[in-house]
C-alpha cells in the first residue's frame, strides 16, 4: 500500500552496534549503572530502556461510590511499580522523569472547551465534581485529576523524546488516568486526555515523522483514538477488543472490522473485534501473525506506540479473557522488530492487580532484552477468533498488497450473521472450557498466577551469546568466546551416530567448536541467582551477601540462599561457522541430551537429512527448488522460496507459515542453519532470527556455513540483542509465492493449527 508521503524509508541501522548494557542477559554487574548509551568505536547508538513512573499520578481517585468506575484505582500504578522493583527491573531501566504536558500540547488533539472544563475542576467541591463527571460516560473527577492527566500526557511525551533522541531505544510509561477512550471534546471510559494520540501528533510535529503505528492491545476499543486518526494516513491504528457483536461497552457499530478509516485514511484503521470472551494466548498470537504484523511490516513505521491495556489479560473483570502474562512478552518481542526498535509502551487499562503487574513486568523484561518465557496453552486459535481474523483480512484486502491475492469469495458477513443467530443468555458465551476459565474468583486467579509465574519464569543465563574463536570472530563482538572441545571427545560423541564424519581432521575441529557452543546452551550449571519472592515475603534487595550482618539477619540470609540456589544454562544463544554436516550432528546431539522437540530451519542445500519420524525434530527446509526424493511430511516441510532481487518479500512466508508452524510445535531449542546455495539474502535470514526469538526460551543456535562477514555480523547482532535491523524494503510476494504458502497452509493447518486464518476447512480449538 502506498502510505502518504512515504518518501523516506526508516533510518539505516547502526553499523557499529554492540549489545545494550541493559539488555545483557544477566542484568548489571556490581558498579555498573543503567545507562542509555553504548559507545562503540566512537559511535554512540541507542540502547537501554526508559521507565517513567511518578507517584503523583496515584492521587487521582474516585471520591464517591460508583460501581462502573471503582476498578480504576491508584493501586494499579503502585502495585505495578512494586512488582517491577521485586523483579529488580527498575534498577536496570533508565529513569526518565515525568513532566506536565503543556496546554499547547494537549490542544494538538483536544478542543479548548474540553481543556477549560478539565482545568476548572481543580477547585471544585465534591458535589460539583460529581455533577461534571456525570456529563461523561464512565469518568470521575478528583481535584487532582487535571494535574495527573497533564502528568500522564507529559510522561508519554517524555518517553517519545527519550526514544526519538536516542537516549534510550525503547521504554514504558506507567500513567493514570489512561487515554484511549478520550475524544477531542470529551472524557470517556476513565480517560481525560488521549495520551497516546497526543504523543503521536507530537512525534509528527517535533520529529517530522510520516508513519506512526499505534497498537492498542487494551481489551476495550480505543474509539477516541480511532476518531482522532480516522482520516489520517500517517497514523496506522490497530485495536483488538471485546465486542460480542456490539453487546460490549462502548457498544459501537464503528468498532467492527468494517470500520477501515475514512477518506485518505482508508485502510489505516484496523479493528479486530472479539465476539467471544475467554480468548487465549494462541488467539492473540494468531491476530499478530495473520493481521497486525504483516500490515505493520508493509506500513514500515518510524515509531511504534502501544496503548498498553492489560485488561486483555487473565483475571480481568472487564475483559474476561484468558491470556497469561507471558503473552505480552511475545507481543512486545514482535513489536521490537519494527521501526528500528523504537517502541514506546504507555499504560491504559488493567484492573486485576496481580495480572496487571505481572504483565507489566513481562513487558519491561522484554524491552530490556531478557529471554522470552515459553508460551503456555494449547496452540490453536478458537473458531470465533479465526472468524474475526478472516473478516478483518477481507475488509482490508483493497488497501494492502500482502492481501492482494486473498480469497474473499466466502464473504458472507459472518459477524452480522452470528449476531442475528445469537440467543439471549444471562452470561456471555465462551468457547473455552479450560480449567482456568472455571476459576473466576479474583484471588483464585491470584493464586493461579503466583504458581504460573514460578513455572514460566526462569533464571536468565549470565551470557547472552556465545561463539568459538574461529577465524575472524573478532568482529562478532559483543558475543562471548568459549573454548572448543578437543578432538578425542568429539570422536567419542559423534562416532556413535555419524561415524563417517569423524575421519577428517578439519571436520573434527569444526565439530569441536560447534559442540562446545551447543553444550553451553544445553547444559545447566549450578548457580546462585537473584530470585523474585512473592510481594511482602522478604525484601531481597536490602540484603547484601558480602556484607557483615548482625546476628538477627542470619536466618534471613539463610532463607535467601536457599531460595536463590538453582541451576541455569550458561548462555542463551550461540553462533558458529560450521559445515552443513554439523547440523545433523547438532540435532542428534540435542536429542541425545534429552530435548523432546528441536526445530530446525534450514536455508540452502542440505547434505544429510536427519530422520524426523519420531517427531523430536521438525525441519523447515527453505530452498529454491524442491530436492528430489524428499516428500513433505508433518516433520519435514520444504518451502520453496527464492528471495526477490528488488527487496524483501519473505515477510509473508515467515509470518504466514514459518512462525505459525514453529509456535504450534513449541520447540525446546531452535537451530537455524545456513548452508550452500542459499535462496535467501541477509535481510531474509535476519528476519528469521529476529522473529523466532520468542520460542524455546530464546534458545537459538545459528550454524552458518560460509564465512560471509555481513551475514555473520547481522545474525550475531540480533542474537546479542543489539538494535533491531531494518529488514530491507518490503516488496509484496508474487501470486505464485502466495499460492505456495496457501497450498502449504491447506496441507498442514490440521496438524499445525496456528496456521489457521480462515474458517472454510480448518479445525480449530472449541
Ligand atoms: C482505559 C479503560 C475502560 C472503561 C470501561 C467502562 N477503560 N465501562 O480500560
Ligand atoms: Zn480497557
Amino acid at each position: 500500500m502506498q502510505a502518504a508521503a512515504r518518501s523516506g524509508a526508516s533510518a539505516a541501522p547502526c553499523e557499529h552496534g554492540r549489545g545494550c548494557p541493559t539488555s545483557s542477559a544477566g542484568g548489571r554487574q556490581e558498579g555498573e549503572r543503567a545507562s542509555g548509551n553504548a559507545i562503540c568505536g566512537g559511535f554512540a547508538m541507542a540502547s537501554g530502556t526508559a521507565l517513567i513512573y511518578d507517584e503523583k499520578m496515584t492521587t487521582h481517585k474516585l471520591l464517591w461510590s460508583d460501581p462502573v468506575c471503582d476498578i480504576e484505582v491508584p493501586e494499579r500504578l503502585s502495585s505495578s511499580y512494586e512488582q517491577l522493583k521485586c523483579y529488580h527491573l527498575v534498577e536496570r531501566c533508565v529513569h526518565v522523569p515525568a513532566r506536565e504536558g503543556s496546554e499547547e500540547e494537549i490542544l494538538l488533539v483536544h478542543s479548548s472547551e474540553h481543556l477549560e472544563v478539565a482545568k476548572s475542576t481543580q477547585t471544585m467541591n465534591e458535589e460539583e465534581l460529581k455533577r461534571v463527571s456525570g456529563n461523561y460516560d464512565a469518568f470521575f473527577f478528583h481535584p487532582n485529576t487535571y494535574h495527573c492527566a497533564r502528568l500522564a500526557v507529559g510522561a508519554a511525551l517524555q518517553l517519545v523524546d527519550a526514544v526519538m533522541s536516542g537516549k534510550v531505544c525503547n521504554g514504558m510509561a506507567l500513567v493514570r488516568p489512561p487515554g484511549h477512550h478520550s475524544q477531542r471534546n470529551a472524557a470517556n471510559g476513565f480517560c481525560l486526555f488521549n495520551n497516546v494520540a497526543i504523543a503521536a501528533e507530537y512525534a509528527k510535529l517535533k520529529y517530522g515523522l510520516q508513519r506512526i503505528l499505534i497498537v492498542d492491545w487494551d481489551v476495550h476499543h480505543g474509539q477516541g483514538t480511532q476518531y482522532i486518526f480516522e482520516e489520517d494516513p500517517s497514523v496506522l491504528y490497530f485495536s483488538w477488543h471485546r465486542y460480542e457483536h456490539q453487546e460490549f461497552w462502548p457498544s459501537l457499530k464503528e468498532s467492527d472490522y468494517d470500520a477501515v478509516g475514512l477518506g485518505k485514511g482508508k485502510g489505516f484503521n484496523i479493528n479486530l473485534p472479539w465476539n467471544k470472551i475467554g480468548m487465549e494466548n494462541s488467539d492473540y498470537l494468531a491476530a499478530f501473525f495473520h493481521v497486525l504484523l504483516p500490515v505493520a511490516f508493509e506500513f514500515d513505521p518510524q515509531l511504534v506506540l502501544v496503548s498498553s491495556g492489560y485488561d486483555s489479560g487473565i483475571g480481568d473483570p472487564e475483559g474476561q479473557m484468558n491470556a497469561t502474562p507471558e503473552v505480552f512478552a511475545h507481543l512486545t518481542q514482535f513489536l521490537k522488530q519494527l521501526a528500528n526498535g523504537k517502541l514506546c509502551i504507555i499504560l491504559e487499562g488493567g484492573y486485576h492487580l496481580k495480572s496487571l503487574s505481572e504483565s507489566v513486568c513481562m513487558t519491561v523484561k522484554t524491552l530490556l532484552g531478557d529471554p522470552i518465557p515459553q508460551i503456555t496453552g494449547e496452540m490453536a486459535p478458537c473458531l470465533s477468533a479465526v472468524e474475526s481474523i478472516q473478516n478483518v483480512r477481507a475488509a482490508h484486502k483493497p488497501y494492502w498488497k500482502w492481501l492482494m491475492y486473498e480469497d474473499t469469495s466466502f464473504l458472507q458477513n459472518l459477524s452480522t450473521k452470528s449476531h442475528s443467530l445469537k440467543t439471549a443468555s444471562p452470561r456471555p458465551s465462551t468457547e473455552h472450557d479450560s480449567k482456568i476459565t472455571n476459576i473466576n474468583e479474583t484471588d483464585e486467579i491470584e493464586k493461579f498466577l503466583e504458581m504460573h509465574m514460578t513455572n514460566v519464569l526462569f533464571p536468565v543465563p549470565p551470557i547472552k551469546t556465545a561463539t568459538t574463536d574461529s577465524k575472524g570472530s573478532a568482529y562478532l563482538l559483543p558475543v562471548h568466546l568459549v573454548k572448543e572441545i578437543d578432538k578425542t571427545e568429539v570422536k567419542v560423541l559423534v562416532s556413535a551416530f555419524y561415524a563417517d564424519l569423524v575421519k577428517e581432521d578439519e571436520t573434527l575441529l569444526s565439530l569441536g567448536s560447534m559442540l562446545a557452543v551447543l553444550d553451553k546452551i544445553l547444559k545447566k550449571e549450578h548457580a546462585f541467582f537473584w530470585c523474585s519472592l512473592p510481594t511482602g515475603t522478604l525484601n531481597v534487595s536490602n540484603l547484601q551477601m558480602n556484607k557483615r550482618t548482625s546476628e538477627d539477619d542470619l536466618p534471613l540470609q539463610k532463607l535467601f540462599l536457599q531460595l536463590s540456589y538453582s541451576t541455569q544454562p550458561q548462555v542463551c544463544n550461540g553462533i558458529t561457522e560450521s559445515p552443513t554436516a554439523a547440523v545433523a550432528v547438532a540435532l542428534r546431539h540435542s536429542i541425545n541430551f534429552g530435548l523432546q522437540r528441536v526445530l530446525c530451519v534450514f536455508v540452502g542445500d542440505m547434505q544429510i537429512v536427519p530422520n524426523t519420524e519420531d517427531g523430536k525434530i521438525l525441519i523447515i527446509h527453505i530452498c529454491e527448488k524442491k530436492q528430489d526424493g524428499k516428500n513433505n511430511s508433518k516433520y519435514y516441510i520444504s518451502l520453496n522460496w527464492k528471495e526477490d532481487a528488488e527487496g524483501n518479500d519473505f515477510f509473508s512466508a515467515v509470518l504466514g507459515f514459518i512462525l505459525p508452524v514453529a509456535y504450534s510445535y513449541q520447540p525446546n531449542l531452535t537451530v537455524i542453519a545456513v548452508g550452500p546455495k542459499r535462496s535467501l539474502g541477509v535481510h531474509g535470514i535476519s528476519l528469521l532470527f529476529a522473529l523466532l526469538q520468542g520460542l524455546a526460551e530464546s534458545r537459538i543456535f545459528a550454524l552458518i556455513e560460509d564465512s560471509e562477514i555481513n551475514l555473520m555480523q547481522s545474525v550475531a547482532k540480533i542474537l546479542a540483542g543489539a538494535s533491531s535491523p531494518h529488514f530491507g524494503v518490503y516488496v509484496p510476494p508474487t501470486q505464485e509465492k502466495v499460492n505456495e504458502i496457501k497450498i502449504l497452509r491447506d496441507q498442514f493447518q490440521k496438524e499445525w493449527k496456528m496456521l489457521q486464518c480462515s474458517v472454510k476447512d480448518g479445525i480449530s480449538r472449541h
